[in-house]
């Protein structure tokens, strides 16, 4: 079936996220009034080029992330020639590379993965927040996708889970929104 707004009539949950069981369940008033303005993600252009920007702290896990994302672009039809993949050493400078990447004008959208685990100290809270916040800033800045692909653990044993463990890959899933986002801002109205 494919991809689109979800209702009773729809045999696939085509969601991001959880799904959740029981009373949310149903169809959902916006698709059955009739409302029809709902923009479509235009497909992909062959010569769209994307970024990743990787960190090398857990890069046991980080390297689990970029398996996920690359096998997702290249399986739904971007060409290896056009993803370019950065390793920098930390979560921590990922934005500034992000950044570089962001304000070049060559991609189409910049993915950023990392795993930041709590240790004992707060040191994870000030990445996570700092880096966070970078990423945001620089996709609005840029008017651009810019992917949080970080991982934001408890433990290691949370951050396995989401890199090809019960969790999923969280890669994967942040590929994936970034094809969704190129499509949608292609379709999306400019100032
Ligand atoms: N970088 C990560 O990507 N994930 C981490 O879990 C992580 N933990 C760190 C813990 C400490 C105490 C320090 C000092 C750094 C850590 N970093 C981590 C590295 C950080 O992102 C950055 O590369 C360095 O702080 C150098 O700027």
């Amino acid at each position: 079936m494919a991809p689109g707004p979800c209702n009773l009539q729809c045999a696939q949950y085509t969601g991001r996220g959880p799904k959740l069981q029981g009373l949310i369940e149903g169809p959902s008033a916006w698709d059955t009034w009739g409302v029809t303005n709902t923009l479509e993600p235009a497909p992909l252009d062959p010569a769209d080029r994307f970024a990743i920007v990787v960190a090398e702290w857990n890069r046991s896990i980080t390297a689990k992330l970029l398996d996920g994302a690359v096998e997702t672009l290249t399986k739904s039809g971007v060409a290896a020639s056009n993803l370019d993949v950065a390793w920098v050493p930390g979560a921590w400078e990922i934005p500034l590379v992000a950044q570089r990447f962001a304000q070049s004008g060559r991609y189409a959208a910049v993915i950023c993965l990392g795993a930041v685990i709590r240790g004992e100290t707060s040191h994870d809270q000030y990445i996570n927040r700092s880096v966070s916040h970078a990423i945001q800033q620089i996709a609005l800045a840029s008017d651009l996708p810019v992917l949080f692909g970080i991982l934001t653990c408890e433990s290691m044993e949370q951050a396995i889970h989401r890199a090809g463990g019960n969790v999923g890959n969280k890669g994967v899933e942040c590929a994936e929104a970034a094809l969704a986002m190129v499509g949608l801002l292609k379709n999306c109205p400019r100032a």
